[in-house]
């Protein structure tokens, strides 16, 4: 599957490794991981690694990004992982590299790079990360693993999510034989500052329930801007204090803003991305998004998911 690909990263000497723009477990997962797969296994290599700042995700060892000349892409390969669209990649410099490769598992969109290997099968990047080190024979060293190990767990939902396979638990038994330390790592994932507890705390007592049980959070202007945070905050952050409760299999929350009211959907059953088309937005089968105009629309939008758990019933 990645013949191509381990030619272009033995014929190179130099390997810049991009990912994805505001990175996730996966994009600095795969992007680490792959460094130090490069560097344990050719350790005459020069690996960079580069783009925006980590964020959330720079607990992560090794996250700090090398600050690189223009001049380090001449000869150079650059390394895309985790993106399906160029405007996605952080750093485009890429393009000033002498050949380009790209691994992904995102749906195709376009060519990017010279060579690529994209393959939705995959529940994560770093899951194909680790299947190129396994076909190549490599060895890791417990920084490639848990770095592995991050994205895929983080893109797998705690190997919950339906992309969850039987080569998901394969490859991530091989990375498991290396020391290190998952307690730790899902402290650094999971702990939930005390302020962000009481704001779900607040959010859990604002559920109600449409007339065939489709969860929702309604929170009005006045509401917001009380809150004193960002909408990010109100709006993507807090949907899933909706998840897992028995009986509920469709869930949204409702922020009004200035831009309208935004509208998070969430099934774990039923694909609920049709609806949030119809109102403008997008996204995934079982997690969608839109903003429409008013109350009365997204209250059409309730009833649009209600239509749902009816016709399932
Ligand atoms: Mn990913």
């Amino acid at each position: 599957m990645f013949e191509a690909i381990l030619q272009a990263i033995q014929a190179y000497d130099t390997i810049i490794i991009h990912r994805h723009n505001r990175p996730d477990g996966d994009a600095m997962g795969s992007q680490l991981g792959l460094k130090h797969l490069i560097l344990e296994n050719y350790p005459e290599k020069t690996v960079y690694v580069v783009g925006d700042a980590p964020g959330y995700f720079g607990f992560m060892e090794g996250a700090v990004m090398d600050e690189i000349p223009d001049s380090a892409y001449n000869g150079a390969l650059a390394c895309i992982l985790d993106s399906a669209a160029p405007h996605l990649i952080s750093d485009d410099r890429y393009t000033l590299a002498e050949k380009t490769i790209r691994i992904d598992h995102h749906i195709f969109c376009q060519q990017i790079a010279d060579v690529e290997v994209v393959d939705t099968s995959f529940e994560s990047c770093c899951g194909m990360i680790a299947e190129l080190a396994q076909e190549s024979g490599w060895k890791h060293n417990p920084l490639s693993a848990k770095s592995l190990y991050t994205g895929m767990v983080t893109d797998s939902g705690r190997f919950r999510y339906d992309g969850t396979t039987a080569r998901t638990f394969r490859l991530a038994s091989t990375l498991m034989e290396q020391e290190f330390d998952t307690n730790a790592l899902f402290r650094d994932l999971y702990a939930d500052d005390f302020a962000s507890k009481q704001l779900k705390a607040k959010f859990i007592l604002k559920i109600q329930f449409s007339p065939k049980n489709v969860a929702y959070i309604y929170t009005t202007m006045e509401e917001f801007q009380a809150l004193n945070t960002d909408t990010f905050t109100v709006s993507r952050a807090m949907v899933n204090t909706m998840a897992d409760i028995r009986g509920v299999d469709i869930w949204v929350n409702f922020t009004e803003t200035e831009k309208g009211v935004l509208c998070e959907l969430r099934s774990s059953k039923y694909n609920i991305n049709p609806i949030a088309v119809k109102y403008g937005g997008g996204g995934h089968q079982k997690a969608s998004g839109a903003t429409v105009a008013d109350r009365e629309t997204a209250m059409a939008m309730l009833a649009d998911l209600d239509e749902i758990m009816e016709q399932n019933q």
